[in-house]
């Protein structure tokens, strides 16, 4: 366990916290303290503290369960310090405790405190990370969906919520009320313009909610857009166990993450917010061309890599790319799919980029998980692919590489590689309907899967057919015989 007890004695490689932890005030509420966000944003405000005490975060667990409780135990036992690995691909890394979140709520523990601290003025930034099906926007309609019983739950019951936006539009109604300033909401999630995003949830529940109250929401609070970007691995108690090893501490919520990082933010807070120009957070007006450069180089990449690697037997993201042929792929991806169809951003080569995305996933000491990187690939593919497809299509592109991509997705879905080793993909949006597509062996029906959705009115029977041979070919051949040549 760390504790401040520890960080008077740290292992001589292990940074501390370079401020007082009792100076710090709390500045931000977070919801979804998952990986990610300790080794991204925590990571940024922690530089920043030292000449800012008053942004320290309070995080915030939305789900009850045992799960839940296990880890706001282990958040509290240690009075919510963790340490981040920072590993280099050369292999080089830094070790520092992190002690920027001063507190660590479950929602549904305590509601009463979440509340107060919504309705606190000192908070004036609410962050999430709460994945993209978090937003609870209707594919169909895109529109927030007010349909669910959760949402129908707190409309009903406004000042008692369980949802985060029940939570955030009743503390932003007790600050109106109050007359107090509302908060910036900062998503953080790794979506397309994740504020616009958020802006149509939040204030999709205030307008069921209370018309009056989303106007004012609407003129006061602030959705800035963000490009975010760290390589996190889960943490297996495998991998724990070897970062505790290697740092010297016994931390029951250790972390790794690659040593780089990047954070693209628009300006567009309602409250002030901190210097976080300091710590390397790049501010611009439109982060557009940002998120397509990393959406569809990094992310879709990922996934190209990974669908195939699975059925190959690879675990790990590092090992996926040292076969000559999965990166071959990769490459041309990046090369002749997607660098023609991209814009990029001032001051940003495109090639540089892929270069260095191909390092990035070759660094073996995150141990990234294939499997990882292949979940939800329902959702991944409609966000990471979809542009670059639907230019193949109209632009009558060559389709071989995305076709090969597809089809190894749909293969992957069966979890069995092609040593017959059994996995189990994770796919948490698929009901059993979709279930029962994956596992079956009617290939031209599991084109139906909603992975497909967002380029569905552009599907052609050649593009059909050329997917079915392409699985065919992997199933019969394995997936080095289906690899396109080029
Ligand atoms: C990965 C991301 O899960 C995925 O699909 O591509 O989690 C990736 O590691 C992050 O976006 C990096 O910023």
């Amino acid at each position: 366990m760390i504790t401040r007890e520890t960080l008077k004695s740290l292992p001589k490689n292990v940074q501390a916290p370079p401020y007082d932890l009792d100076a710090i005030r709390p500045g931000i509420l977070h919801f979804g303290v998952g990986n990610f966000f300790r080794a991204h944003q925590a990571f940024y405000i922690e530089k920043i503290l030292k000449d800012d005490p008053e942004w320290g975060i309070i995080g915030v667990g939305l789900t009850g369960g045992d799960r839940s409780k296990k880890k706001a135990e282990e958040f509290k036992a240690q009075d919510c310090l963790y340490s981040l690995t920072e590993t280099a691909p050369s292999g080089k890394s830094d070790v520092s405790v992190i002690g920027c979140l001063r507190d660590y709520l479950l929602a549904p523990a305590d509601p009463a405190a979440v509340l107060a601290h919504l309705a606190d003025p000192a908070i004036r930034i609410v962050s999430m990370t709460i994945t993209e099906g978090g937003y609870n926007i209707d594919e169909n309609t895109g529109q927030f969906n007010l349909n669910t019983a959760a949402v129908k739950k707190d409309l009903e019951n406004p000042e008692s919520p369980s949802t985060i936006f029940g939570y955030v539009v009743e503390g932003l109604r007790r600050r109106r009320d109050a007359g107090h300033k509302a908060f910036t909401i900062m998503s953080c999630d790794n979506l397309r313009h994740n504020g616009t995003v958020a802006r149509k949830a939040f204030l999709g529940y205030a307008k069921a909610r209370d018309p009056e109250l989303a106007k004012w929401i609407e003129e006061n609070a602030t959705f800035p857009n963000g490009m975010v970007d760290r390589i996190t691995p889960t943490v297996t108690a495998d991998i724990a166990k070897k970062l505790n090893e290697r740092s010297g501490l016994s931390d029951d919520l250790p972390l790794v993450a690659e040593d780089f990082t990047q954070w693209v933010l628009e300006d567009d807070f309602a409250d002030g917010r901190p210097a976080l120009e300091k710590a390397g957070v790049q501010f611009v007006d439109d982060v557009t061309d940002y998120e397509h450069v990393k959406i569809r180089m990094l992310n879709a990449g990922h996934i190209m890599l990974c669908f195939p690697a699975i059925l190959e037997g690879c675990e790990f993201v590092d090992q996926a790319i040292a076969d000559k042929d999965l990166r071959g792929n990769l490459e041309n991806f990046l090369n002749k799919d997607v660098i023609p169809t991209l814009q990029a951003p001032p001051g940003i080569s495109l090639e540089g980029y892929r270069d260095s995305v191909i390092s990035r996933f070759s660094n073996p000491a995150m141990a990234d998980q294939t499997l990882r990187i292949a979940s939800d690939g329902c959702s991944k593919i409609q966000v990471f692919w979809t542009e670059t497809m639907r230019r193949a299509i109209e632009n009558k592109r060559d389709m071989t590489r995305l076709v090969f991509g597809i089809a190894s997705y749909l293969e992957m879905l069966r979890g069995k590689d092609q040593n017959g080793k059994a996995y189990e993909p994770i796919e948490p949006v698929y009901g059993d309907a979709e279930r029962k597509l994956a596992k079956a062996d009617d290939f031209e029906s599991a084109l139906k899967l909603p992975a497909f959705d967002s380029w569905r009115d552009l599907q052609t029977p050649e593009l059909t057919n050329a997917i079915i041979a392409a699985r065919k070919l992997i199933r019969e051949k394995g997936v080095k015989a289906a690899l396109p040549a080029s």
